[in-house]
């Protein structure tokens, strides 16, 4: 058999120092989450030049935005390289360094600006809380420098079609460059926000800020943004398990119809997010949450798929019965054990998501905690577990080090940890929130209101959650920084799924990104273009800057 394509020692070089970044603003955010349990749990008071809120925005961007997006743009350069014959073509790779950069400066930009205490304004930073203008441009940086990352995987994808006329793309420099489209078309609206409103206003050029246009197109990004976390854990999934639990990609076609169906509804659907603001009409309203149930089939077929996996390497073992494939499943193994643990969460995520998106129900926990809890559960526990799963052999494999068995034993510690503390900690919180406890508060106990009151022993569990998190986040960054420079050398896999034979032919029509960006447009100049129009044509009153903080 041909030695297996491994990424060669510049991309590796690249990818690696996507991934530390990522996970040093994970550590650091993890500090920030466990101290924001301790204090709504009681056990901390924050010293007076330490905020709640200030730490909470460190929190927030730093797992949110800087973690997420270093970490993406790491593992995907990565699998382009892997699949397309080992290395980036040198202006791709040269793109690579420069958004990098740009991303590390935006980055720095705004941990300053955060820890100065200059913008104490969360990660959604809406206005009209108004922080220092360098936070904004910060967040800009941090977003045109993962443009240039993408604009260096288009690059390389497309050079390698050009070499290969005629052939069918690789699955994973496809997904990841369905990713990195999803993420132009949705950064749009951020940096609309930011280059438009946030910043000339910040540096006081105008004084008043139209807010409902500004969270508007805040979600016009905020809302494909978890896609843009989810979709390379489905290119994990899809592509990469396979091969870990010893089998095949159950259908390419499904696969890339899927990342396809992704870059066409994610975004004309953010108004999910405003079902209870004032200013958007409900037709629009209706519209949106209309097409967020659309966006729910792609996962729903991810699921079937899932399964359709397992079953099929089961029944290759000699599993029998409905359930026998659930033995023959490799759980010894961390890459595939978070994984499998990644996966399972995502069911109760998912479902809360539907739950979320249904109007009347959004009516009762929109601003509660249960939201909190959703999200913890979706980007903080199936996207999270999934890249931790994706360190345990992809850092090895850029550093030509080896996953010891001990350091495999301490990721299934790590998998087990994270899941537990989310048991506490997200669980309590949807209890919390469908009780009516509000999402972003200092204190907890409002004037010791006896509501308020009663929910404290959930708020103490949404603490012991919180320190177990803290524990299996430690061990994982310890087990990053052991992987890429202290476990012993050696060769580690990165592991590619083959096409199962399929029946039929992958529809040529799927690769045409042509046709599906002009698609994507359209939808999101169907589901944008009136309410954005009449939100300029006829804008709520202006309104100043107010610090909060
Ligand atoms: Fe969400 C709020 C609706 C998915 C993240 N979401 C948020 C916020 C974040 C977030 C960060 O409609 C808060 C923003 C803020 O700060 O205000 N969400 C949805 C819907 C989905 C959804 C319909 N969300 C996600 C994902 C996220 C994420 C993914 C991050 C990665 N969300 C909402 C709404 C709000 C919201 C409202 C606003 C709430 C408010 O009022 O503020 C859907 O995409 C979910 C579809 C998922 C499924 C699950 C499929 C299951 C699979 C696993 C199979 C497992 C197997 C293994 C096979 C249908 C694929 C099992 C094996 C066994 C043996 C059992
Ligand atoms: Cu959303």
């Amino acid at each position: 058999m041909a030695t297996e394509t491994r990424v060669d020692r510049k991309t590796s070089k690249l990818s690696l120092a996507y991934i530390l970044v990522a996970f040093t603003a994970f550590g650091l955010a993890a500090i920030c989450g466990v101290l924001q349990g301790m204090d709504r749990g009681g056990a901390v008071t924050m010293p007076t030049w330490l905020g709640y809120y200030q730490i909470l925005t460190a929190h927030g961007v730093l797992m949110g935005l800087v973690f997420t997006t270093f970490f993406i743009v790491g593992f995907l350069f990565a699998g382009i390289a892997r699949t397309t014959g080992g290395s980036l073509t040198p202006a791709g790779a040269r793109m690579g360094w420069i958004g990098y950069w740009l991303m590390v400066i935006g980055t720095a930009m705004d941990v300053v600006t955060i820890l100065t205490n200059n913008a104490t304004v969360l990660y959604t930073f809406y206005a009209p809380m108004k922080a220092s203008p360098y936070f904004y441009i910060g967040a800009t940086l941090l977003i045109v420098g993962s443009w240039v990352a993408g604009w260096g995987m288009f690059h390389c994808f497309q050079t390698w079609r050009k070499n290969n006329p005629g052939q069918r793309t690789p699955l994973i420099a496809f997904t990841a460059v369905a990713t990195m489209v999803l993420w132009q078309l949705a950064t749009l609206g951020v940096a609309a926000e930011a280059l438009l409103q946030l910043i000339p206003w910040s540096f006081g050029w105008v004084d008043k800020i139209n807010v409902v246009l500004s969270r508007t197109l805040f979600w016009f990004f905020g809302h494909p943004l978890v896609y843009f976390w989810l979709l390379p854990a489905y290119i994990c999934w899809y592509t990469i398990m396979p091969k870990i639990v010893g089998g095949k990609v159950f259908s390419d076609a499904i696969t890339r119809m899927v990342f396809v169906l992704f870059v066409l509804i994610s975004t004309p659907i953010g108004f999910h997010h405003q079902l209870m603001e004032p200013g958007i009409s409900e037709k629009w309203k209706f519209l949106h949450v209309g097409l967020t149930m659309a966006i729910a089939l792609p996962s729903m077929i991810t699921a079937f798929m899932l399964f359709a996996t397992f079953e099929s390497v089961g029944r290759a073992k000699g599993a029998s019965g409905l359930f026998g494939w659930f033995k023959k499943l490799p759980w010894g193994d961390a890459r595939f054990f978070s994984l499998f643990l990644a996966m399972l969460w995502f069911i109760p995520a998912g479902i809360g998501g539907i739950i979320n998106a249904s109007n009347q129900l959004n009516a009762v926990v929109h601003n509660t905690v249960w939201v909190t809890g959703h999200f913890h559960l979706t980007v903080g526990t199936a996207v999270a577990m999934t890249f931790f799963a994706i360190s345990y052999w992809l850092i090895p494999h850029l550093t030509g080090r080896k996953l010891t068995k001990t350091a495999n034993d301490i990721g299934k510690l790590q998998g087990v940890l994270w899941s537990i503390g989310m048991i506490f900690m997200s669980g309590s919180m949807h209890i919390l929130g469908l009780l009516g406890g509000p999402r972003r508060t200092a204190g907890t106990t409002y004037g010791d209101d006896p509501t308020a009151l009663s929910w404290m022993p959930l708020h103490k569990l949404t603490m012991i959650g919180g320190i177990i998190l803290f524990i299996a986040a430690v061990i994982q960054v310890s087990l990053v920084f052991y992987l890429a420079f202290k476990a012993p050398k050696g060769e580690e896999e990165f592991p590619v799924g083959e096409v199962a034979e399929e029946a039929q032919e992958t529809p040529r029509i799927l690769e045409r990104w042509k046709i599906w960006v002009t698609l994507a447009v359209v939808l999101i100049l169907i589901g944008y273009g009136i309410p954005i129009t009449d939100m300029i044509q006829n804008p709520p009153p202006g309104v100043e800057g107010i610090r909060t903080w």
